[in-house]
């Protein structure tokens, strides 16, 4: 007899109802609540694969040797499976170790990443807690999603950027009362199926229907077209990547000369107007921003920068959209804050439905309400070091111990990192010019990681304890939408595999804090103690949970929504334009900053006290581009979250060649001897990589789109001989903050070059599963 359940299980981009047989997944429903479920549930069915998962605790060869010289071949030496007991009394004396020898602000526990979506088997609540029980670690501030924008907003709008996202305008209003929406970077593509926390039903799909009904026109300036989804019909305007900015200021430039900016907003609610103005019309550096400057740089028609000013000029209610991608980028905080000061300038801030749209396009912003309490979370308690950094500068932090650097007006130094612990993230994937980290990671003494899966950070570790995945544990699925919902343990654990919590139950035993770290729960007891921290919090703003019993045994999703008092106006930004006297906003001056003299007065070369068009080392007008004359952007994959399971067939099936996807202009691929289907060899001075050409003409001319997630398959070498057999973006991309304010990645800032490659190409599936 086989032994079958079916439970629903939640995940970063739905619930499903996972069926196993002996352990195995053999069907994936997606949850009855859900209207238009994301089909990257199907990955689903591989998340057993043994080529891929961690069976038991491994260590690498040369570390299990004791010789701490030969931290040179981390990545690339074999790995020994040990016994439970001998990796955690091996992860626990390392620990101890350097926190004897250097101290705990010598442990980095940074450990960014989107892992999986249960509120108390959140990985990175699990480090942070039992890295806090144990004295501390060097944290990391900020997202690779977003840090330019978390870093620039709170001094333009006096609100964090999740607040400022979703409060600004919401969908709804939109198709009530938007007449004209110009669209930087995306509106609606795939990118919204995707939130953080998980969700209970897809509104994607009938949001964008009801626009398309509404009739809102939709401008969308982009390199590739699907940016914005068919059925709206949008006017699609190719730019030069990275010039969004210099629009921006072209469409103010036309507002102002032609007396159409609306003055009675700018003084009544913002503040530096009249600085900015000096740089716009050139009174401050001789260069006057006006259409024709733009057309020069971004490569659209002054004629079209014009026609986008008078149309916004005569729409009742603009909306200016801007995608996160755009700030993934040099100087990344000039976008999102010349889409504020614009929005500014058309006095549509504040309007319902219009206004400014900030990381549009993506993680469901601006489709879902939240609720007005604050979830339950696994506490992770106080981390008594202070020191942090930038999450971007990992690889300068390990390369230069004491070396300085600037973040928002302070002065720093990194730490001097002899032991990396990560969990539920892959650096591997999310960072840039991975050939500097490959160097970097080799710095510290140990470097511990919890995977599921052999993932490039796991195969760059020296102790690799194995993690368990949502399938084989139990916990509760809340945070970005209205619904809660229950996740159940469906399989057996892989292997010898356990969830994060007991592993650092097992270290915090070995460190003498089992009890500090555990508070004597198991995994129900934590899940139960959340769901009632839930329940409290709900209570108290007026909403009924169910009790746990009933929620567990109904075992759907529960959607507070009905219960919610939706007041659309009642936010931030309808208050303070309802009175901007009594109801300021948390700037300095109370106001929208136009001008920030906090940002003035720090004196960076790169990021002034008003928004600026800054020339890019790379972008297609810098000199490098005589050298490598394509922009490669590299987005988010649109069948997996980044890179997970993208060993599953779901992600593999658009794979070419059994290589990532590359998608390229056809007259680009021509003049290079190109054609669709060929595997193309794509390459600058930080590295190089295989890929699988895809022709079309939904891409602008002059650009590549490479989507990062491809697990990281390097030959041994990390300078100019290394090459990258599976088309990861990131050997290509540039390790360099975004700017002295924020030091945010700079992913989107790539010049790349791209030709027919005849040389060995090995098979991946076999690069990847040798140990
Ligand atoms: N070039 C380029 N690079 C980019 C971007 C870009 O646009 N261009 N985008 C950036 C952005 S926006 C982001 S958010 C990042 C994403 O980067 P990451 O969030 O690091 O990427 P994921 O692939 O989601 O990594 C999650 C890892 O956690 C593991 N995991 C899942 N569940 C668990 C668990 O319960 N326990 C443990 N221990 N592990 C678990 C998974 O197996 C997986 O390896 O990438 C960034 N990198
Ligand atoms: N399916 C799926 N969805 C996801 C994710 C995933 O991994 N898979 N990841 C999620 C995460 S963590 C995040 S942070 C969000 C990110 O959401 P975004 O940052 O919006 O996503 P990207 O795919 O990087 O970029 C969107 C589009 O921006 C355009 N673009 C790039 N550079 C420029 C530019 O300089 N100017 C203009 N005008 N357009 C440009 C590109 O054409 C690209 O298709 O997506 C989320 N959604
Ligand atoms: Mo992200």
């Amino acid at each position: 007899m086989k032994n079958s359940k079916k439970e629903l299980v939640g995940t970063h981009w739905g619930a499903y109802w996972v069926e196993t047989e002996d352990g195995a997944v053999v069907g994936v429903e997606p949850s009855q609540n859900d209207s238009n479920p994301s089909p990257i549930g199907n990955l689903l069915y591989d998340a057993k694969d043994s080529d891929y998962r961690i069976s038991q605790p491994m260590v690498r060869s040369g570390y299990l040797k004791g010789d701490s010289n030969n931290r040179q071949s981390r990545g690339m030496d074999s790995f020994v499976p040990v016994s439970w007991d001998k990796a955690l009394d091996l992860g626990s004396s390392s620990i101890k170790k350097v926190k004897e020898k250097y101290g705990n602000s010598a442990i980095f526990g940074g450990s960014y990443g989107w892992s999986s979506a249960g509120r108390f088997h959140h990985a990175q609540s699990q480090v942070h807690r039992f890295l806090n029980r144990i004295g501390g670690y060097t944290a990391s501030v900020n997202t690779y999603s977003h840090a330019a924008a978390e870093v620039i907003i709170p001094h333009v709008l006096g609100v964090d950027l999740a607040t400022a996202g979703d409060y600004l305008v919401k969908y709804d209003e939109i198709v009530k009362h938007c007449d004209l929406c110009i669209s930087f970077g995306g509106i609606g593509n795939f990118n919204n199926q995707v939130l953080s926390g998980g969700l209970g039903d897809h509104r994607d799909k009938t949001t964008f229907e009801n626009l398309s009904i509404a009739g809102t026109e939709v401008i969308s300036i982009s390199p590739f077209r699907p940016d914005s989804p068919p059925n709206l019909k949008a006017e699609w305007i190719t730019a030069k990547p990275c010039t969004d900015v210099a629009i921006m200021l072209a469409i103010a430039h036309h507002l102002e000369t032609s007396d159409s900016a609306d003055q009675d907003f700018i003084n009544r609610y913002t503040v530096g107007y009249d600085e900015f103005k000096k740089y716009l019309l050139g009174h401050s550096d001789n260069v006057v921003k006006d259409a024709d400057w733009a057309a020069s740089i971004s490569g659209i028609p002054a004629s079209d920068i014009e026609r986008l000013a008078d149309k916004l000029t005569s729409a009742v209610c603009p909306l200016i959209t801007i995608s996160p991608s755009l700030q993934r980028a040099e100087h990344g905080e000039q976008p999102f804050w010349m889409a504020v000061v614009l929005a500014a300038m058309l006095g549509s801030i504040g309007k319902p439905g219009g206004g400014v749209g900030l990381k549009w396009g993506s993680n469901g912003v601006g489709l879902y309400h939240k609720v007005p309490f604050k979830w339950g979370r696994f506490p992770q308690g106080k981390n008594p070091i202070s020191e942090s950094i930038p999450v971007a500068r990992i690889a300068d932090m390990l390369l230069n111990p004491g070396g300085t650097y600037t973040y928002n007006g302070e002065n720093r130094t990194y730490p001097d990192i002899q032991l990396v612990y990560w969990a539920g993230g892959n650096p591997f994937h999310h960072h840039q010019d991975l050939n500097k980290l490959r160097r970097a990671w080799r710095e510290p003494e140990t470097v511990i990681v919890n995977e599921s899966v052999w993932s490039a950070t796991a195969r760059h570790a020296d102790i690799v304890f194995p993690a368990n995945t949502f399938l084989e544990r139990n916990d509760i699925v809340c945070r970005s939408d209205s619904y809660i919902s229950p996740s159940k343990q469906v399989s057996e654990n892989f292997g010898e595999s356990r969830s994060d919590y007991e592993i650092f139950c097992g270290l915090s035993e070995r460190l003498g804090v089992l009890n500090e770290f555990s508070e004597g729960r198991d995994e129900m007891e934590w899940v139960e103690a959340i769901y009632h921290e839930s329940f409290d919090n709900a209570e108290k703003a007026g909403i009924k949970l169910p009790t746990f019993e009933d929620f567990w045994e109904k075992g759907d999703p529960v959607n507070l929504e009905s219960q919610m008092k939706i007041s659309k106006r009642d936010n931030f930004i309808a208050r303070f334009i309802d009175d901007p006297n009594r109801n300021q906003l948390r700037t300095p001056s109370g106001k929208i900053e136009i001008f920030s003299s906090n940002i003035d007065s720090f004196g960076y070369t790169d990021c002034l006290g008003h928004p600026v068009w800054f020339e890019k080392s790379e972008w297609l007008g810098a000199q490098r581009a005589a050298h490598y004359p394509l922009h490669m952007i590299s987005p988010q994959p649109h069948n997996r979250l980044h890179s997970q399971f993208d060993f599953g067939d779901f992600s593999r099936k658009d794979k070419t060649n059994g290589r990532e996807t590359v998608t390229l202009n056809p007259e680009d691929a021509h003049i290079r001897g190109i054609t669709s289907g060929m595997l193309v060899r794509i390459f600058n001075d930080r590295g190089a990589c295989l890929a699988g050409a895809h022709l079309s003409d939904h891409i602008m001319q002059g650009v590549i789109r490479l989507p990062t997630g491809a697990w990281y398959c390097p030959n041994e070498f990390d300078g100019p001989d290394s090459l990258e057999y599976h088309g990861n973006p990131n050997v290509l991309t540039v390790d360099k903050g975004t700017s002295s304010l924020s030091q945010g990645p700079s992913a989107h800032s790539c010049l790349v070059d791209i030709e027919p490659y005849k040389g060995h190409a090995p098979e991946i599936h076999e690069l990847l599963t040798k140990r």
